[in-house]
């Protein structure tokens, strides 16, 4: 069996290719993107990925959002170093899983019981079926630029990796299956309004981001998540807060606590594992409670609240909860989004930044970037020049104009000035250049 490890990332990549489909175990990390082939890492400290030949990256992928706290917190490794010499998985009931349930619903607001899962997929996945099961209804509905994990039912219209790849939608996903998803224009009320009064009465449930970062990060009018809860209590469908990019990171209670609406079914992860694969779905406990075994629908897992992805996670809203940095987070995002800015303006680079909170995204066009339509009419092309020259300067961005950058607490005040300097000289060697791709 080959053991062999290292190597050029072009050697690397050969061999990642030739053994797994796109050399990557996930789409977008094979720079389809922005092109080229994608770096290999070894190591992750606080703002910095380490690669294969070791160049020192400033991170802004960050694992697409978990590592809020930085790589390798120093917190988080002692807890999950100290409970592996226990043993990896028991498939049996843990005192730190209830632990960890019960942080999960001390934290989220609308969440009175909670399922632990092994991915965001498999959380908006158990959440749909459970709506379905709640109300006996068949219909979903989602919104367009928004992603929720490869769920059968969800991979319509959906941001992200299908973004990046332009797929309208995946094959193999039954016909009969995609009929019964409804996907909208993000935020747009009069569609909203006009599917409910069409179909409310066989509608399970919405499910939402509730600030999308799959077309790019998108904040939705207030308006919007208000009148979401006003249709779904009149029609008796369901509403799912997709909080796995948002929970808590636009506030320790996610948007749910940020924008104060509050659903009936709550979809997490990311943040709540720290890094390691752990989501989790909860919500009303009449709804939840509606999950086997203590109900009819069916939804199980053989590493569900696995012990050391629990005690990464419980860990990782200790230290959150301890001491919440997002004031802190607040300033730091705002000051890069600043220098982005006054650095495009600079170069009389066209753009528009949408961000709230840790989460943001440069556009490359005027904008807005009120959905998925506009998101759309990104430079894509430019987006890929940008992040070559980023790199190349010690800074890695998602690879993809349709991904959220996620700082951290790790990455200080030197680091985002650090990070407006490259992107300064990167725009201006773009500009310079007439914006090459590698
Ligand atoms: P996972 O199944 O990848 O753990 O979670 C799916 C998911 C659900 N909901 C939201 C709002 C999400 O952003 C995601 C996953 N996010 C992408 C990045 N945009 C993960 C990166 C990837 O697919 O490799």
């Amino acid at each position: 069996m080959s053991s062999r490890r290292g190597g050029t990332a072009r050697d690397l990549y050969a061999r990642a290719v030739a053994v797994m489909p796109g050399g990557v175990n996930s789409p977008v990390r094979a720079f389809r993107g922005v092109g080229g082939a994608p770096r290999f890492f070894v190591r992750g400290h606080g703002p910095f990925l380490v690669d294969t030949e070791a160049h020192e990256l400033v991170d802004y992928v960050m694992s697409w959002g978990p590592l809020i706290l930085g790589h390798a917190h120093p917190v988080v490794v002692e807890r999950v170093s100290r409970v592996l010499g226990d043993g990896l998985s028991f498939g049996a009931a843990t005192p730190g899983e209830v632990a960890l349930a019960e942080a999960i619903i001390d934290t989220i607001p609308a969440v009175d019981m909670v399922r632990l899962v092994n991915s965001g997929t498999e959380a908006s996945m158990s959440a749909i079926r459970l709506a379905r099961g709640f109300t006996g209804r068949d219909r979903v509905v989602k919104f367009d630029g928004c992603y929720h994990g490869h769920v059968d039912s969800l991979l319509v219209a959906a941001g992200s990796g299908v973004a990046t790849f332009g797929l309208p939608d995946s094959p193999g996903v039954p016909s009969a299956l995609a009929e019964l998803t409804h996907s909208l224009p993000y935020a747009d009320l009069d569609a909203m309004d006009a599917h409910f009064d069409r179909l409310g009465a066989e509608t399970a449930c919405v499910i939402v981001e509730t600030v999308a970062g799959n077309m790019g990060v998108v904040e939705p009018p207030e308006s919007f998540l208000t009148r979401l809860r006003e249709r779904c209590n009149e029609s008796g469908a369901l509403l799912v807060f997709d909080e796995v990019m948002t929970g808590l990171r636009v506030a320790l209670g996610g948007a749910q606590e940020r924008y104060q609406v509050y659903p009936d079914l709550t979809v997490m992860g990311k943040i709540i594992g720290g890094g390691m694969p752990l989501a989790a779905y909860g919500g009303r406990s009449d709804i939840m409670a509606h999950i086997a075994p203590a109900g009819p629908v069916y939804q199980a897992g053989t590493l569900s609240g696995n012990p050391v992805a629990v005690a990464c996670g419980l860990a990782t809203l200790e230290v959150l909860d301890s001491e919440p940095p997002y004031d802190l987070l607040e300033a730091r995002s705002a000051r890069l989004a600043r220098g982005l800015h006054q650095a495009c303006e600079r170069h009389g680079v066209e753009h528009c930044i949408n961000r709230v909170g840790a989460m943001l995204t440069l556009f490359f066009q005027a904008g807005p970037v009120t959905d998925y339509a506009a998101a759309k009419r990104s430079d894509t092309g430019r987006f890929a020049s940008f992040f070559h020259a980023m790199l190349q300067r010690g800074v890695y961005l998602p690879p993809s104009q349709y991904e959220a950058w996620f700082p951290s607490v790790a990455h200080t005040d030197a680091v985002i000035d650090q990070t407006i300097e490259a992107a300064d000289e990167a725009l201006a060697a773009c500009v310079k250049g007439g914006w090459p791709r590698p």
